[in-house]
C-alpha cells in the first residue's frame, strides 16, 4: 500500500512510524508512507497557504490552490476502488474500525490535514472521496488524525502484524471489547490470576472469555453490545 500525506505541519510525522510494529512494516516495505508539505504546492512569493474568509468571521482557512495542486500532483488516475482521497475534518464521518477495514484494501491512500478554521469548500467539493473525522471532539489539525488513521490501516496489511489470529480475536473487528488478559507472577500483592486460566482446559477458557468480554462490553459500552447482539440474529 502507498500512503500520501498532505500537512501544513510534516515534521509531525517524523518519527511517528519508526518504532514497533507499524516501523519493521515500513522497513520492511509493507507499505509507503510518503508525508508532503503543503506550502511546497503553492507558486507565490510568499507560499501563502490560507486566506481570511469571505465573509468575513474569525481564524483562516486553507486556500484550494495548493491543495488542488498536490492531490493532482499525486493521484495516479486509478479507479475509486483502488484509490481514495481522504479529508482529516471534525465535520466527517466518525472513524470506526469498518471504515479501516474499507481503507486498508485500498493500493493508494491520500489523506489532506485540514488546519486552521477550515478548509475550502471547492475541495471537499471537488477533490475528496471521504470526509472522516477520528471523534466528537475538537483537535487543532489534522495530522495526529492522519496518523491514528495510518496506524490503524497499516496493522491490517497483510504481514505487519504477527499472527492472523490475533487480528481475528481482536475485540473491536469481533464487535466486543477484550477479556481481561493476565500474565506472571500469578500472585501479584495478594491478587491471583483466575485459577481456570491454569488449568489447560481451553474451552472452557474460550467460554470463560467471551463471558468476561460480554460483562465488560455490557458494562461499559451497552451501545456496542447491542450492536454486536444485533448482528449475531442476522
Ligand atoms: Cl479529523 N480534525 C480536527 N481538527 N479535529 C478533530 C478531528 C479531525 N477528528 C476529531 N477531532
Amino acid at each position: 500500500m502507498w500512503i500520501d500525506v498532505i500537512a501544513v505541519l510534516p515534521e509531525m510525522f517524523s518519527s511517528a512510524f519508526e518504532y514497533g510494529v507499524i516501523g519493521r512494516a515500513r522497513k520492511k516495505g509493507l507499505f509507503t508512507l510518503q508525508v508532503h508539505n503543503l506550502r511546497d504546492f503553492t507558486e507565490d512569493r510568499h507560499r501563502q497557504i490560507d486566506d481570511a474568509p469571505y465573509g468575513g468571521g474569525p481564524g483562516m482557512v486553507l486556500k484550494p490552490e495548493p491543495i488542488f495542486a498536490a492531490v493532482r500532483s499525486l493521484l495516479r488516475g486509478w479507479t475509486k476502488d483502488r484509490e481514495k482521497v481522504v479529508l482529516l475534518t471534525p465535520q466527517g464521518k466518525r472513524l470506526d474500525q469498518q471504515l479501516l477495514v474499507e481503507l486498508s484494501v485500498l493500493e493508494h491512500l491520500i489523506l489532506i490535514c485540514g488546519r486552521y478554521e477550515g478548509v475550502d469548500e471547492r475541495v471537499r467539493e471537488q477533490l475528496v472521496d471521504e470526509e472522516v473525522s477520528i471523534g466528537d471532539y475538537v483537535l487543532s489539525g489534522g495530522e495526529i488524525p492522519a496518523m491514528v488513521i495510518v496506524d490503524g490501516v497499516v496493522r491490517l496489511l497483510e504481514g505487519v502484524v504477527g499472527s492472523r489470529e490475533s487480528l481475528i480475536e481482536e475485540s473491536f473487528q469481533k464487535g466486543l471489547l477484550d477479556y481481561p488478559q493476565y500474565t506472571r507472577p500469578y500472585d501479584f500483592e495478594g491478587i491471583k490470576v483466575p485459577d481456570i486460566l491454569l488449568k489447560g482446559d481451553h474451552q472452557r477458557v474460550k467460554e470463560w472469555r467471551e463471558k468476561k468480554a460480554r460483562e465488560r462490553t455490557a458494562q461499559l459500552r451497552p451501545d456496542l453490545l447491542e450492536k454486536w447482539e444485533g448482528s449475531r440474529k442476522r
